[in-house]
């Protein structure tokens, strides 16, 4: 069975963008392969700015609460939090041996989350290594990630590569698989940028938690353009078709029926009706939410057991890559 590994930093509130670009995806994929999905948290820390403990720790519970909100369900996939399994810090020092500053220099997204900042931390500049340590503990064979990731998964395999041509097979090779093209909500603001936790105004990003009133507001007041019709068009209508995009990954209708059925009647009528199909497709999450936000011991057992899962699957890998290495095991000489 196909084994797909994918992860997501607890740095901000997750958005329509997370849920409908990655969670719809994970949550589909956990029925056809063995899904192990992680709250990176040693990743957000790596963020140019300062973090604060008290935000992250709570980000950190918050972003695994939604991932379970949302279906990601522990019984049929593996849902933890990275630094609940030592195994990743560890083994990115290993990595760190064998990669090349000059690889983590010319890493673009490194190159664009650095720039303009003057003090940079070496976890940022080590990222990458951290995420190919995610990938390879695990064995996995596809990491379901945006277009912007495929750096870091081409990096992933030349380390994979580079140690197992130098210490003998203990690593699979992963391959990306990025989301149809269809998948990327834009900002609702400025629709030629991604809606993105760091990125985008409070106007333009709707939150998976956002209560109805919110939403309404923030659709009612996206940017379109001065005509009136509504049709698909990103480069002409790229705000009227964001907003198509949308509506049609929360209703599960075609882009083309929904455009004809509101062509003509205005883009007021047009954004009520999407604002409503958001509200529909959040408010199951929303009160599954709540309810285990009530019950956060449950959400702890539960990241508890895959953590446990989790460490079950990296430990016996890493404890091969460490021989491999030379690294004298525990009570022998
Ligand atoms: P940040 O602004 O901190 O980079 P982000 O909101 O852009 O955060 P990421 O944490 O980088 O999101 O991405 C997590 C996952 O969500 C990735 O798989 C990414 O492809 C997906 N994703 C993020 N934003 C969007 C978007 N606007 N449309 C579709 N998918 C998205
Ligand atoms: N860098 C990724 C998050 C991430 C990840 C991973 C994704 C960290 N480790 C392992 C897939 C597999 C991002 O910002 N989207």
């Amino acid at each position: 069975m196909t084994r797909v590994f994918s992860g997501m930093q607890p740095s901000g509130e997750p958005h329509l963008g997370n849920l409908l670009g990655a969670w719809v995806n994970w949550v589909a994929m956990q029925r056809e392969a063995e899904s192990i999905y992680c709250v990176v948290d040693l990743h957000a820390m790596t963020s140019p700015t300062e973090h604060d403990p008290d935000t992250l720790r709570h980000r950190t519970v918050d972003l695994a609460t939604s991932m379970l909100a949302v279906g990601v369900d522990p019984e049929q996939s593996i849902l933890f939090v990275q630094s609940h399994v030592h195994e990743h810090a560890e083994c990115t020092w290993l990595f760190n041996c064998i990669t090349g500053f000059g690889e983590l220099r010319k890493q673009p997204q490194f190159k664009e989350k650095s720039e303009g900042h003057e003090s940079v931390s070496a976890g940022l500049f080590d990222y990458p290594v951290l995420q190919t340590a995610d990938i390879l503990l695990y064995h996995a064979d596809e990491v379901p990630v945006g277009e912007d990731q495929r750096h870091h998964i081409e990096l992933a395999r030349d380390i994979g590569q580079r140690f197992n041509h130098r210490f003998g097979e203990v690593f699979t090779l992963p391959k990306a698989v990025h989301p149809p093209a269809g998948a990327r909500v834009m900002d609702l603001q400025d629709p030629a940028s991604k809606m993105s936790k760091s990125q985008s105004s409070e106007k333009g990003i709707v939150r998976v938690l956002d209560d109805p009133k919110r939403i309404e507001k923030k659709v009612k007041s996206a940017v379109t353009d001065s005509a009136t019709d509504i049709r698909f068009d990103r480069d002409e209508k790229p705000g009227v078709s964001n907003l198509l995009e949308i509506f049609s990954a929360a209703t599960g209708r075609g882009i083309e029926e929904l455009a004809r059925e509101y062509d003509g009647r205005g883009y007021g009528a047009f954004k009520s009706a999407v604002a409503e199909a958001v509200v529909e497709l959040l408010r199951p999450i929303q009160q599954r939410h709540h309810e285990l936000a009530d019950d956060p011991g449950e959400v702890a057992r539960l990241l508890e057991v895959g953590a446990d899962k989790a460490r079950a699957l990296a430990a016996p890998t890493l404890a091969r890559a460490k021989d491999a290495m030379g690294l004298l095991p525990a009570g022998e000489a």
